[in-house]
């Protein structure tokens, strides 16, 4: 990260980081509520924070460069991981570049949480989105507040967390996410309920 010495760049990187959070929002949210006519939804849904990130600010150049919604078809192996409070069982993960994997989920804490991929500056994007859904109603510590996603937020659109790279769980729920790793990048997965990542709620994806 920059170690900032002087408060003039600081004004310009906060700047930059609230345009890149509009520019995410928008096109995150954007087509929540109607989903695809047909088709796989989750191949066609809405990145965490890799849209809008190819030419704004300092999610940049990531995109897709941290693999892809993968196919069920192509499972070659599957990872059980247990959410608690604050922490992940295990601790790290490894793949290998290219392999496609089933991520069985379980929530075994009292408290709302998310398994999300992507790299650090995707995670902290992605809080700021999880924030405002936190201020809007739509998650509390431990709900999904489903009929306020639906809601009209004052641009026509609901919101809802729908990322194909991520899943929200309330306590005692299980899901999946399925990933195609592409090449070896820096990748971490995360919770990005307010404050749980700060507390440690992260944990290192590394390729062998
Ligand atoms: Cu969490």
């Amino acid at each position: 990260m920059l170690t900032l010495t002087t408060n003039a760049p600081r004004l310009v990187i906060t700047s930059l980081a609230f345009a890149t959070f509009l520019t995410l929002s928008a096109s995150a949210w954007a087509g929540a509520g109607h989903g695809p006519a047909k088709g796989e939804p989750q191949n066609q849904g809405h990145m965490m924070g890799a849209q809008g990130g190819d030419s704004h600010g300092p999610a940049g150049h990531h995109g897709m460069e941290i693999g892809a919604p993968g196919k069920a078809a192509d499972v070659t192996r599957t990872i059980d991981v247990a959410m608690h409070d604050n922490y992940y069982k295990p601790e790290q993960i490894t793949v290998k570049a290219g392999e496609t994997i089933r991520f069985k989920i379980t929530n075994k804490g009292e408290f709302l949480h998310e398994f999300g991929l992507g790299t650090a500056v995707m995670h902290k994007a992605h809080q700021k989105e999880m924030m405002k859904m936190w201020e809007h109603g739509m998650i509390e510590a431990d709900r999904i507040n489903r009929d306020k996603m639906m809601m009209d937020h004052g641009d026509g659109r609901g919101m809802k967390h729908d990322d194909p790279n991520s899943i929200l769980l309330e306590p005692g729920k299980s899901g999946e996410v399925i990933w195609k790793f592409s090449k070896p990048v820096d990748l971490e997965f995360a919770c990005n309920i307010p404050g749980h990542y700060e507390s440690g709620m992260m944990g290192p994806i590394k390729f062998k």
